[in-house]
């Protein structure tokens, strides 16, 4: 093994070494970011206007979603659990929990408001 070739086999082994832990560090922060269910992940309130059970989407007049930025307004929502919409209807008042997910708006659960 010339010097050259010896330089290189050492420092590769150095940043070998000093690499998984940052990079292992890094993705344990992520993932910890992730997967931490937020403080404003909290419910938001709305109204239901149009229910569609087969293709499980609700169209929702509601209040300010803070976790996903949007102000007030009357949307159409994908609902994740098709079965939760079986027990409400035009004109309930309901209290939900929306998450932007691969381009859509999709509430993960909805149940009337108390
Ligand atoms: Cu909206």
């Amino acid at each position: 093994m010339n010097t050259i070739q010896n330089i290189l086999a050492i420092s590769a082994l150095a940043m070998g070494m000093a690499m998984p832990v940052s990079s292992f560090a890094q993705a344990m922060m992520d993932h910890g970011k992730m997967a931490m269910p937020h403080a404003s992940d909290a419910m938001t309130d709305g109204e239901v206007k149009k229910i569609d059970v087969d293709n499980g989407k609700v169209t929702l007049k509601h209040g300010e979603i803070k976790n996903l930025d949007m102000p007030g307004m009357t949307m159409v929502f994908t609902v994740r659990d098709k079965g939760q919409l079986a027990k409400l209807k035009a004109g309930d008042k309901v209290q939900f929990v929306a998450v932007q997910e691969g381009g859509k708006m999709v509430v993960t659960d909805i149940q009337p408001a108390r």
